[in-house]
């Protein structure tokens, strides 16, 4: 991480834990949008391009979700996107040349901290992925993926006018309950479990986690979508977690009390998103597994596991 604009090379996964060992989140700093007249002036034909570029890495399931927004959206040929090595270097996401990545020699930087102290040369904190960068004025704009598929599909959408709207107004209440329902037991509870500093956190989480996978199948049993009838930003935040669990979480974060293929009615639901090339293309399975099997802390000879084998990669090749 950062501190006063230095880099600190100890990385370690637990940013913040309570004094029961539970594992706290740090929370993002940069939350602004892209300004209302650069989208005008795109629109309008006055200047060509948004100027805006994606910082990415596959691993990661928070920028997955902007990814998959992105394409949803119709934004690829806008939004140009930079993808990063899967495994954390000793200085942070990197550059360098991991098969699917970009090529460091596109890019002018080589690590994502450098981003962060373009934006800010005292900035303290973690260099996180996904970063929505500034190319005409050189910072940061928004860090946070909750924010950054939100800014795609609202305050971009005089510029891709898609049909997909993942947040429309009249769901959006339920969208919100949702999102917050699975956030802190799913998409953060594999991390509260795989990153707990105690017996009793980690089973805490492990506890939180199947609940909700519980309450999940039976929501599939009636329904399609996360919400509603229709495919919104929630399916997004599930999904992300959901295609990652079987091939990391089950086994490195030992959330092991079944796998996500062992759930009739959520393995039918992944089937219906990966048939969906927005899903299936923003998913990279050898990224996942490589990135989060070189976590030290919790695999120190960095073996990646063989399998394993499920019937939703048939969707991915
Ligand atoms: N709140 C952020 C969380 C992003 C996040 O935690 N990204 C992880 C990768 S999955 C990261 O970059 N970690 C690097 C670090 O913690 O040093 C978001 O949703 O955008």
């Amino acid at each position: 991480m950062l501190v006063n604009g230095v880099w600190q090379s100890k990385w370690d996964p637990v940013q913040k834990k309570d004094e029961q060992g539970r594992f706290i989140r740090q929370s993002s700093t940069f939350r602004k949008t892209i300004s209302p007249d650069r989208i005008a002036a795109v629109k309008s034909g006055d200047i060509e391009t948004l100027g805006v570029r994606l910082y990415v890495a596959y691993i990661c399931p928070w920028a997955t979700r902007t990814l998959i927004a992105r394409s949803l959206l119709g934004l690829d040929e806008l939004i140009p996107v930079s993808i990063v090595d899967p495994q954390l270097s000793d200085s942070g996401w990197r550059f360098n040349g991991y098969p699917g990545s970009t090529p460091a020699q596109q890019e002018s930087i080589t690590y994502i901290h450098q981003l962060y102290t373009q934006a800010d040369r005292e900035y303290s904190g973690r260099a996180t992925v996904p970063v929505l960068w500034d190319m005409a004025d050189n910072t940061i704009i928004n860090n946070e993926s909750a924010d950054i598929i939100r800014l795609f599909n609202n305050d971009l959408r005089l510029l891709h006018a898609s049909e997909v709207d993942l947040a429309p107004e009249s769901l959006l209440h339920e969208i919100d309950r949702f999102n917050e329902r699975i956030y802190n037991t799913l998409n953060n509870g594999v991390y509260r479990a795989g990153f707990a500093s105690s017996q009793g956190a980690y089973e805490e989480a492990y506890a939180d986690l199947f609940t909700t996978l519980d309450w999940l199948e039976q929501h599939f049993e009636k329904q399609q979508y996360a919400v509603g009838d229709q495919l919104t930003e929630s399916d997004i935040r599930l999904f992300v977690t959901l295609v990652r669990f079987d091939v990391a979480y089950y086994g490195l974060f030992k959330t092991n009390k079944a796998q996500i293929a062992d759930y009739h009615n959520i393995s039918d639901y992944m089937d219906r998103l990966l048939k969906i090339p927005a899903f299936s293309k923003n998913t990279n399975i050898d990224h996942i597994k490589a990135g989060y099997y070189s976590i030290k802390a919790l695999n120190p000879t960095g073996i990646v596991p063989a399998g394993p084998e499920l019937r939703w990669f048939d969707y991915l090749k």
